[in-house]
Parts: structure tokens; sequence; C-alpha cells
């Protein structure tokens, strides 16, 4: 057994390419149906590189976070619910549609890239609006924007509004790549005309410096990367011109996002509404508002955990004071494991101390390892579901049926093809979750089947360096790797060469479902 991930790449391409229209579909009610459908509201907090250990609940030793330890003592908390994927693009990607990432090459985009979901492709958003609810989404997108070459100076579509939601209000990419400005629908926010923006990846534009040319303008040390045009005193990936009037003040993300979310639940407490709540928070740069600098122990890293704790309480309250909390759906979670150092030099190292951003788990953001993947995921629902912690192995790309399954909508034959509807297990009524789950990462498959862990063995060594750089282990090895989660949690005693007969069984496995779906 020594496929390269490369092979194993060309398979996938090969076999995909073989599918086409007449691709098996996957059954879309594999587990228990929860027993009645309705249309409560549904809010998704999903916040941006948290990592398993990184909250009070799961263990976090240098911040506290009691909004959401509230939600964790009332709702249910799971210890190996997963994000799709192992980086922020292909996550969001599953939990929007309901597919794997690399059903679409889904991988870290620019900040200039297309829209990734296509209009016409059936969504979370379009799927809840066939319900009849109100749809939007506040926060980071980071799943591309416009057709390509977008202009940021016009309406800049398509995006979020073209594949099911009525409104939006974006930090386009990430916090550290340009453009710096928020959209809001197509529109970029108090953009003034004789003023446009210019954004490129490949060459400088604009007059602004950047920290390559004027390491003393920027306030904070960056690696080459995020070392680009400088805005708020802050290095970026990626060089931007113009849109003076337009540019964010990262401090302000927690009350403008906060902000526009309750405005949105506001504006539609009257009707079902589905509200994607995406963080800033805690990825890169990590620029926490004045009032959360230094209230944890562990610097910027820790202060961006209590500032996101904060938010999520913000809007709980906000639920609660309108009366609908009954009535609301809370799904919290996170796009991808953690890192520390992901191109700023922000003493998230320097000041962990003995937190452990990923619990027990090996590895972190970008792995193939357990802690690429396996983040902290509650669900809330007072009166409605009761305190308890599952085990269950769970996914986000399994919210699209599941979610589907609530509000009594049939997906269509193909729509969300690798979703499995576990309405029970999510609301904590039943305790089996999936059985098998392929977990993306930037450099091979993870493959959870029972309680093995399998990683495909890779020769791909090109994010080596990239990772040693940031402490993390990725997992991606020549040799095939196994681990029995059931007796070795943090992934440490690799035991293929006793079971090569389970290696080749589940290789062929990924294979399968890589062509056809979890069937
Ligand atoms: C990487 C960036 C990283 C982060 C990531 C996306 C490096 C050297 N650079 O290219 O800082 O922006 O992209 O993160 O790692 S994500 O959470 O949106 O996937
Ligand atoms: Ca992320």
């Amino acid at each position: 057994m020594n496929k390269t991930l490369t092979s194993l790449a060309i398979i996938v391409a090969s076999m995909l390419a073989g599918c086409g229209e007449s691709a098996v579909q996957a059954p879309q009610q594999t587990a228990k149906v929860a027993n009645q459908s309705s249309t409560p509201n549904i809010v998704i907090f999903y916040i941006d590189d948290l990592g398993y250990g990184d909250i009070g609940s799961y263990g976090a030793i240098g911040v506290q976070t009691p909004a959401l330890d509230e939600l964790a003592a009332n709702g249910v908390r799971f210890t190996d619910a997963h994000s799709s994927a192992a980086t922020c693009t292909p996550s969001r990607y599953s939990l929007l549609t309901g597919e794997h990432g690399f059903r679409s090459q889904a991988e870290i985009l620019p900040g200039d890239a297309p829209a990734i979901i296509r209009p016409g492709k059936p969504t979370l958003a379009s799927m809840l609006k066939k319900a009849g609810y109100a749809t939007g989404v506040v926060g980071k997108w980071h799943l591309g924007l416009g057709d390509g070459d977008v202009d940021w100076n016009q309406d800049v579509k398509p995006g979020p509004l073209e594949i099911g939601f009525d409104y939006s209000y974006l930090l386009p990419a990430t916090g550290d790549r340009v453009p710096t400005v928020y959209l809001e629908n197509h529109k970029v926010v108090n953009l003034d005309v004789s003023d446009p923006i210019e954004v490129s990846y490949s060459q400088k534009v604009g007059n602004r410096p950047t920290r390559l040319e004027r390491p003393e303008l920027a306030r904070v040390v960056a690696d080459t990367q995020h070392s680009e045009t400088i805005i708020n005193g802050v290095s970026r990936i990626g060089t931007m011109g113009g849109g003076e009037s337009a540019l964010w003040v990262d401090e302000e993300f927690p009350d403008v996002f906060t902000g526009k979310s309750i405005e949105f639940i506001r504006a539609n407490k009257d009707k079902p509404f589905f509200l994607f709540h995406s963080y800033h928070d805690i990825h890169v740069p990590r620029l926490p508002h004045p009032r959360f600098q230094g209230v944890s122990d562990m610097g910027p890293r820790g202060d961006a955990i209590v500032q996101m704790d904060w938010m999520t309480g913000r809007v709980v309250d906000e639920l609660e004071k309108l009366g609908i909390a009954d009535n609301t759906l809370v799904i919290f979670t996170s796009d991808n494991g953690p890192v520390l150092n992901d191109g700023y030099q922000d003493q998230a190292v320097e000041l962990l101390g003995e937190h452990k951003p990923s619990g027990p788990f090996r590895g972190g953001k970008y792995s193939a390892y357990e802690a690429g993947t396996r983040v902290p995921t509650i669900v809330y629902w007072p009166g409605k579901v009761a305190a308890s912690v599952s085990d269950a192995l769970v996914s986000q790309i399994d919210m699209y049926a599941s979610l589907a399954a609530l509000v009594d909508v049939e997906l269509s034959e193909g729509e969300a093809m690798d979703s499995l509807n576990t309405l029970d297990v999510l609301l904590g009524e039943a305790e089996s979750g999936r059985t098998e789950l392929i977990e993306e990462s930037v450099g091979s498959f993870g493959f959870r089947s029972e309680q093995w862990k399998y990683i495909v063995p890779t020769t791909d060594t090109s994010n080596t360096e990239f990772l040693v750089r940031k402490d993390i282990e990725g997992g991606f090895m020549a040799e095939a790797q196994l681990f029995d989660l059931s007796k070795d949690l943090s992934e440490q005693n690799n035991i293929a060469a006793q079971h090569q007969d389970k290696i080749l069984a589940m290789d062929k496995r990924i294979k399968d479902i890589v062509a056809n779906g979890y069937q």
C-alpha cells in the first residue's frame, strides 16, 4: 500500500469525470428521522480556527468563555464533531452545499477569487428558503465572489444573494487578505466612487506601502506572505489601492458583525429565519477591540476567544430578549482546527502556557490528524434539546440533510450528495452518528471508519516546510497510518503494518465514496 495522494487525486479525478449526471446518489435518510418537522429559526455560529480545546467546556486553560459554557451546559456538547476539512474554504463549501470540497477543488482562496458555489447550485440557504425561511449571512465568506476579475467598484456578483441568501454583510475573504472592506449585498460599504478600489494578488497596485517596503509602518511583525499592503497598521496578503473611505477597522469587527446579525434577527423575528453568523475570530490578524485587549492570559489569541464568546452571548441574549430563544435552533462550531502562528507574530506561541488548543488530539489546522477537523460543537435549543454530551461521530456536511429533514424539505436527486440526515443525533435524541467520514486536509485524506482512523499515504512534501514553520504535525507521510481511536485518541501508535487488509478495504471504500458518495 504505497499509493501517493497524487495518485489518489488522479483516481479521484478520473472517477469523478466518469460520474456526471448518472452518478448514483447517496441515500438522504440514513439515520432515524426525528419525530416531527418544524420550522424554528436557525442560527449557525461559525467560528474561524477555533480548536477543540479552546473553550471552557472543552478544557480551555488560558481563557474563560462563560457564554459558550452556558450553551454547552444546556445543550448537546459533541466530542467527535467535525468540520469537513482542516481549512476554511472547503469546510464552508461543505456546510453550505452538503458536498465534500474535493468535488469542486475547493481550496483556500485568494481574496479576488471567483465564486466557487455557482448560481443554480442548491445550498443550505436556498433549501431553507423553500421552507419559507428568511436567510442571511453575516461575517467571513471566503467562498469567492463574482465571475473572475471582480470589479469591487461595481455590483459584486454572483455571491451569496445568487445562491439563496436574502441578505449578506460580508468580510469578503479573510482578515489577512485584501480587499479590507465590507460588502453589503452587492456593494462595498462606504465606497467613494472617486477613489476606486484596485486589488491584485500578482503585482503591486495602489500607493499604500507594503511591509516589505516599509517594515517600520506595520504594528505587527509578519511573514513574507502577510507583508503586502499595510492597512490599519497591519500588512496583508495581496495588494490594494483606493477605497480609503471603505476600509474596515479590524478592532470594530465584533460590534459591526454582532450589530448586523442583531439587525437581521430583529427584522425577521416574526418569520422563520436562518442566520449564518460567520466570525473573523479567532483567525489572524488577531486584533481584538480595546475592551477585550488583555482580558485573557494568552495575549491576542486568547483575547480574540473572549471577544468571540462575548459576540455569541450577545446574539443569544437578543434571541431571549425578543422572546424567540425557545423557537431557535443554535448550532455553534468551527471551520477547522487551531493554529498559533499563522503569519503574524502576536505572541500566541509565547503566551500559550498550559493551554492546549487541540485538546487531547494530534495536529491542528491544515492537518490530517484529528485536531484538523475535530472541533467544538454545541447544539442549543432551549426547551427542545436536553443537556447532554454526545460522543457520536457527526459532521458539518450533514447539516444540510439534517436541517432539510427538520423543516420537511425533500431533497432532489444529487442535492447535497455527501450529506446524511443525522438530525436525531444533532438534537441529542440518538447516540449513534456516522459510521464513516472522509476528513479533508491540505495534504491527504483522513478516513474514519468505526473506531479506525486511516491517513492515506502521500509522497507530496509541498506542505512540509510550511507546517514545520507553524509547528503543526500535518500527518502527511509516505507510509500508510492507521490508528485505533478507541484506544489511541491522540493517534500515537501507527498500527498499519499489522492491518494491511483493513487498509486495503478502507482505501477501496474511500474511492467508492469519492465516486458515489456515502451509500
Ligand atoms: C494561508 C495563510 C494563513 C491563512 C490561511 C487561510 C499561511 C502562510 N498563510 O495561506 O495565514 O490565511 O491561508 O486560513 O499559512 S483559513 O482559515 O481561511 O483557511
Ligand atoms: Ca479557518
